[in-house]
């Protein structure tokens, strides 16, 4: 089937953000989940606009015939008669914590998960093998910058008519889509905080309320610390470069930031980088919630300095551990 727009998403809370999310109700998340919330149903409109649903293409039963996954979308494929492996592809620009999901497996069968480097497709980097037909899910997982080879198989009852779904994405794009699809008010302080940037005190009321974000600072560059699982209440414009490298414009990847003019936004993707066009998520100014804009970047594959609504920044990267 074609490559079509994710207009059926909200047929079921369970196919969005599955790393991000466990709806109430919602049985297909991993209890693994770290990131427990609830969901609006405002944020979950945004997230269905960016989320694509694809589907397999067999055969696709080597590792030459992967079919490329882009991050956040759905990745679906089945076990007809006769097909014992999907093979899937995906490549990491730059080394990140990734969130890998298998989900939607039919009650009775037993669907299992393995990713390699492409360079070595005898010894996984990651094997999912939960019993029965429980989802597939590593959080946060350490991987290296290159090409990876992911595939699922029936370790039992394969099933033709039930569709599986695959998903990953860089841990912190994941986490910094959280907050946007709750629309996390802006505020300088933590939930219940003095508000230390507007006035008054940061008051976080429904889903943008949560155990998890209560004690991050919610303003541009606490935003940044929650994305990147730094301590809370999080760094702050001034001190994130403690925690990062510079890097050229032309290497910006996802999860990495833009700083400068005293903001910081998360770089999540380039949207058409020839002409320079990426997707930012940011925490902007008082009075507004975290959002994700499609912005026009100047970046130089010589120098840190990107030019983004009309100032200098400068690319950072996390540093790893
Ligand atoms: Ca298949
Ligand atoms: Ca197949």
């Amino acid at each position: 089937m074609p490559i079509t727009t994710k207009k059926t998403i909200t047929r079921a809370l369970c196919f969005i953000l599955p790393f991000a999310v466990a709806p109430i109700g919602c049985s297909e998340i991993d209890p693994l989940e770290q990131d427990v919330l609830e969901l609006d149903e405002e944020g979950m409109t945004e997230s269905a606009e960016q989320a694509l649903s694809v589907y397999e293409t067999e055969p696709n039963n080597t590792p030459s015939s992967a079919k490329a996954i882009k991050m956040r979308d759905d990745n679906h494929g089945a076990f007809p008669s006769g097909d014992t492996v999907d093979y899937w592809k995906f490549n990491l620009p730059a080394r990140m914590y990734v969130n890998i999901f298998l989900g939607n497996i039919p009650a009775g069968s037993d669907y299992d998960i393995q990713v390699f480097k492409s360079t070595d497709v005898s010894s996984p980097v990651w094997s999912g093998t939960k019993g029965s037909n429980a989802d597939e899910l590593v959080v946060s997982r350490d991987m290296q910058a290159g090409d990876y080879i992911v595939k699922v198989y029936p370790y039992g009852g394969p099933r033709g008519d039930v569709q599986y779904r695959l998903r990953y994405a860089p841990t912190a794009i994941s986490r910094g889509w959280e907050w946007v699809d709750v629309q996390m008010p802006y505020c300088g302080g933590v939930n219940g905080g003095a508000d230390l940037l507007c006035g008054g005190t940061c008051v976080r009321t429904g889903s943008a309320a949560n155990p998890l974000w209560d004690p991050y600072r919610s303003d541009c560059s606490g935003f940044v610390s929650w994305a990147w699982q730094l301590a809370a209440p999080g760094l702050t414009t001034s001190t994130l470069p403690n925690a990062s490298t510079t890097i050229t414009g032309s290497n910006l990847a996802p999860g990495d930031i833009l700083l400068g003019n005293g903001h910081v936004v998360l770089f999540e993707s380039w949207t058409d980088k020839a002409a320079g066009k990426a997707r930012i998520l940011h925490e902007p100014t008082c009075d507004t919630v975290a959002k994700a804009e499609t912005v026009t970047l100047t970046a130089s594959s010589s120098s840190s300095n990107v030019q983004l609504w009309g100032a200098n920044y400068n690319a950072y990267r996390r540093n790893m551990p």
